[in-house]
C-alpha cells in the first residue's frame, strides 16, 4: 500500500547524499568547538543569514528558547503574536525555565503583527509596576497562519518600532528557506532586520535533526553560554552537521516543488463536497483546511486505513508537503479524501 504521511515536514527522510555525508563525516568535540563540521555548517549558515556568527542546536524549540533566554531575563517580557509557535507549541520554555514572560500581540491572518499594538505593547520601564521589555519576535513562516510568509518590508515595519525602543527583534524561521523561495529573495534579506534568527535543517531542508541559530558575534556567544546551561553541548554532532551541510547547499531550491506539490492538493481539496479550503491562502508548504463530517475521528482513521496520515480529528485540518510526498501522492491522496467524504 502507498504510505503519504503528510502530518509535518518533520517526518522527512535525509537524502542519499546526506547518509552518505553523515557516514564520511569529520567529527570533534563540539563543546570545545573542535568539530570541523559543525563549525563548517555554522560558518555557512552564517553566510547565508547575513550575521557575524552561529551556533547549531538540537532542535527549533532549543534554538528559540535559547534566543529568548540570551536575549531577555527574569521578570522581563517578550512581545510576540498570538498564534507564535513560541507560545502556543514550545511548553512556555521561556516562562519555565527563564521566568521571561509572553507579551501577546494578536496576529493578523497572513502572521503580521500591527506596528502600532507592539509599539503599544512595549512597556515604559520608568514606571517600576512594569515588567521591561526584552524582545520582540516574529516567525516566518507563520505556521499556524497556514504558513503565510513576511516580507522584508513586514518585518522592517516591526524591527523599526522595536529598535526605536532598543529592544532586539528575533525571528523564527523554522520554514524560512520555504518563505525565501515563495518570494524569490535571499534569505538575508528576509532577516536583515532582525538581530537572531532560529531556522530548521529538520523540516522541509530534510535533515534528520538539527536547527542554527544566527545573530552577532556577543549575541552568539551568549546563546552557547545557554545552550550549554539547557543541555544542548552535543559533542561530535558532526554527524548531524554534515546532513545540515548538504541541506543548505542542495535542498533549498527544491522547496518549490513541495509549495507546487500543496499547489496542486489545495486545488483538488477545494472540489471535493464538504472541505472549505482558501486557496488564495495558500503560500508555500502548510495546507490548512476544513471539514464538514459526520465523524472527523472515523474519517481520520479511515485515511490512516488507506496509507493517508495527516489532518487531525479536530474540524482545522493541516497537511504538509514535503521532500517525500511526490505528485502522484497527492493523485492518490485526492481519490482517497474524495471517496472517503463521499462515504
Ligand atoms: N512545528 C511542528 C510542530 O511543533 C507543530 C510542525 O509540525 O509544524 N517554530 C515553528 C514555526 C515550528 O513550526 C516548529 C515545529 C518549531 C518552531 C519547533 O521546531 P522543533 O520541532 O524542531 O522543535
Amino acid at each position: 500500500m502507498r504510505e503519504v504521511d503528510l502530518r509535518s515536514d518533520t517526518v522527512t527522510h535525509p537524502s542519499s547524499e546526506m547518509r552518505q555525508a553523515i557516514a564520511e563525516a569529520k567529527v570533534g568535540d563540539d563543546v570545545f568547538r573542535d568539530d570541523p563540521s559543525v563549525n563548517r555548517l555554522e560558518q555557512m549558515a552564517a553566510d547565508r543569514m547575513g550575521k557575524e556568527a552561529a551556533v547549531f542546536v538540537a532542535s527549533g524549540t532549543m534554538g528559540n528558547l535559547i534566543s529568548v533566554l540570551a536575549h531577555a531575563g527574569r521578570g522581563e517580557e517578550v512581545i510576540l503574536g498570538n498564534e507564535a509557535h513560541i507560545f502556543r507549541s514550545e511548553g512556555a520554555g521561556a516562562a519555565a525555565l527563564g521566568g521571561v514572560s509572553y507579551h501577546l500581540v494578536k496576529n493578523d491572518e497572513r502572521g503580521m503583527l500591527d506596528p502600532d499594538e507592539v509599539k503599544n505593547a512595549i512597556r515604559d520601564s520608568s514606571n517600576h509596576h512594569n515588567p521591561r521589555t526584552a524582545l520582540v519576535a516574529l516567525e516566518n513562516t507563520q505556521n499556524s497562519c497556514g504558513g503565510r510568509v513576511l516580507t522584508p518590508e513586514d518585518t522592517a515595519l516591526i524591527a523599526d518600532v522595536a529598535h526605536a525602543n532598543g529592544i532586539p527583534l528575533h525571528i523564527d524561521g523554522a520554514r524560512i528557506f520555504n518563505a525565501s523561495v515563495k518570494l524569490e529573495t535571499p534569505v538575508f534579506e528576509l532577516v536583515r532586520d532582525a538581530d537572531s534568527v532560529t531556522f530548521c535543517l529538520s523540516k522541509g531542508l530534510s535533515c534528520p535533526v538539527g536547527s542554527v541559530v544566527c545573530g552577532s558575534n556577543e549575541f552568539i556567544e551568549n546563546a552557547r553560554r545557554v545552550r550549554k546551561m539547557v543541555g544542548g553541548g552535543m559533542r561530535q554532532a558532526g554527524f548531524l552537521a554534515a546532513a545540515g551541510i548538504v541541506a543548505l547547499d542542495s535542498m533549498v531550491e527544491r522547496l518549490a516543488e513541495d509549495h507546487a506539490n500543496a499547489t496542486k492538493l489545495v486545488n483538488g481539496l477545494k472540489k471535493i463536497p464538504g472541505i472549505t479550503i482558501f486557496p488564495e491562502k495558500l503560500e508555500t508548504n502548510l495546507v490548512f483546511f476544513e471539514i464538514e463530517h459526520h465523524d472527523r475521528a472515523e474519517l481520520s482513521r479511515k485515511l490512516e486505513s488507506e496509507g493517508i496520515k495527516g489532518g487531525s480529528a479536530a474540524r482545522r485540518w493541516r497537511f504538509v508537503t514535503h521532500y517525500g510526498i511526490t505528485s502522484e501522492d497527492i493523485d492518490y491522496t485526492l481519490d482517497v479524501m474524495g471517496n472517503a467524504l463521499a462515504s
